[in-house]
């Protein structure tokens, strides 16, 4: 039962690497958009497209009604949902699957386990699988929670059960705070998600965020393709990640790939997923599973060969999943940069515009999966991402230089953007070492801090001579790197002219 005709259930670079995928398996595939995305490059990717709704995500990329009419309408037989909007959403699964189609994702059931984050943890802890210690239920009381932190140990911290990437934690320092924190903690998840459950883990204080890509078909077979590092990110959003991680044992990494695969075993999943990972003092804890396609797949697909969005497809379809042995080994290293349209300078402030210019970088090992084109007005209705760059080479020293190259071959004119960031951390020797935390971006304030340590003259001289040369992104770091340009005449092409 090889599929069809897939319908995408997003947009942006992500809604154009499903269409090329289904493109390169002979799957046809429809785009859906809304009046903000017309002609926009998912749309153009796509064999077809059905226009959902207004540019209100609520309104379309979010309303499960219109997605599923438009599945009847083209004739689609499966779903594709990518990140964020509706992927991780069990009702939506059990929805398309309602309908007779293939939701192209985990089961629903797997969706709605590791979604509450007391149900993964029990998984986890029944499979074997180390996470971080504290409770394995939410907590009833401020009583309860005082009890679980004690045996947690100070400092702790507070998550809401329908939580996850960061929304709805609190840290508590000492007991002293714990239930008035608690009260707080679990009024902000009632607003948030509409479920107040809190549970309450041990706070580490400066772990790296390690996770492990999964495969696992509807065959009994799960797969691990190694790992990436994903430290380097601000307020929960990565900025850069990297695969494999660098300063990381091989017992541990041979560890983490095994606990990944019990991990998705302990919930049927099937499908591309990935299981994140604390990692603090050699010691690594279960944080939560991804039941999704991520951001940052590409990393993985660079050096483990393996198309994972074709997988995705495939494992769809009822194939049974069958690698290469040389999955098992890396070859070379590489390393993606998010290029966003945020200002690195102004606390990574939404910057909106219309692409002016865009020319991307091509040569050896580089790879562009974008979502817009010069015309594309990135307005603050959709998440900022623009398109991500990544490279690929035999060490990661060399996939630094090449990132670095490709950078500055990069043009993207019209929004300020994170590329000046992303050059200032390819020459940033801490990174360049591989030392690396989820504290990365705070404890490096100069690499986000612009005309900051500027005196004001000059910064204004600075800011101005930037604005006339490069008008979107004036700061010290977004120069463009110049080619030496020999505006006087050298001296043998004046000795050439005299012979003239
Ligand atoms: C933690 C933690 C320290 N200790 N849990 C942030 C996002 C959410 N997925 C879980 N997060 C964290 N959980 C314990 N027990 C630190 C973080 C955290 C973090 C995790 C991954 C990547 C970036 C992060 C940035 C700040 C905090």
């Amino acid at each position: 039962m090889t599929l069809q005709k897939v319908l995408i259930a997003n947009r942006g670079e992500i809604a154009v690497r499903i269409a090329r995928a289904c493109r390169e398996l002979g799957i046809r595939s429809v785009a859906v958009y809304s009046e903000a995305d017309q002609g926009a490059p998912h749309v153009v990717a796509s064999d077809e497209a059905v226009l959902i709704g207004p540019a209100r995500a609520s309104e379309s990329y979010l309303d499960v009604d219109r997605l599923l009419n438009a599945c009847s309408a083209v004739g689609a037989d499966a779903v594709h949902p990518g990140y964020g909007f509706l992927a991780e959403n069990a009702e939506f699964a059990h929805g398309v699957e309602q309908a007779g189609l293939t939701f192209i994702g985990p089961p629903a059931a797997a969706i709605a386990e590791m979604g509450d984050k007391t149900v993964a943890r029990r998984r986890m802890t029944d499979a074997g699988v180390p996470v971080v210690p504290g409770s394995t239920e939410p907590l009833a009381t401020g009583a309860l929670a005082l009890e679980a932190a004690e045996l947690a140990g100070f400092p702790v911290l507070l998550k809401a059960a329908a939580g996850g990437g960061g929304k709805g934690m609190r840290i508590v320092d000492r007991a002293e705070e714990l239930e008035r924190a608690f009260d707080a903690a679990s009024r902000e998840a009632t607003q948030a998600f509409g479920d107040g459950r809190v549970y309450v883990e041990r706070f580490l204080q400066d772990p790296r965020h390690i996770e492990v890509q999964i495969l696992a078909d509807g065959h009994g077979t799960v797969l691990h393709l190694g790992e990436r590092e994903c430290s380097i990110q601000r307020r929960h959003q990565k900025l850069v990640e990297e695969a494999p991680a660098p300063n990381l044992d091989d017992d541990v990494r041979s560890r983490l790939g095994d606990v990944a695969c019990a991990a998705a075993r302990a919930v049927d999943y099937v499908g591309a997923g990935t299981v994140e990972f604390l990692l603090e003092d050699g010691e690594f804890y279960f944080l939560e599973m991804n039941t999704r396609i991520q951001v940052e797949h590409p990393v993985t697909e660079l050096v483990t060969g393996v198309d994972i969005v074709q997988w995705q497809l495939r494992i769809a379809g009822g194939e049974k999943l069958e690698l290469p042995e040389s999955v098992a080994v890396p070859d070379g290293h590489a390393i993606e940069c998010r290029i966003s349209g945020e200002d690195p300078y102004a606390g990574f402030l939404p910057s909106t515009g219309t692409i002016r210019e865009l020319e991307v970088p091509g040569g050896p090992g580089v790879r562009w999966d974008g979502g817009i084109a010069p015309g594309t007005e990135v307005g603050l209705e959709y998440d900022p991402l623009l398109g991500k760059l990544i490279v690929h080479g035999k060490t990661r020293l060399a996939a630094i230089a090449r990132m670095r190259r490709a950078l500055d071959e990069l043009a993207l004119h019209g929004v300020r953007t994170t590329i000046p960031f992303h050059r200032a951390v390819m020459d940033e020797p801490d990174f360049r070492a591989g030392r690396v935390s989820v504290r990365y971006v705070e404890r490096h304030p100069q690499l986000t801090d612009g005309l900051a340590g500027w005196s004001p003259d000059a910064a204004l001289a600075a800011a101005s001579i930037l604005e006339h040369r490069f008008r979107d992104t004036a700061s010290p770091g977004a120069v463009r790197p110049g080619r030496t340009q020999h505006t006087e005449r050298s001296a043998w092409q004046r000795r050439f002219e005299a012979d003239e």
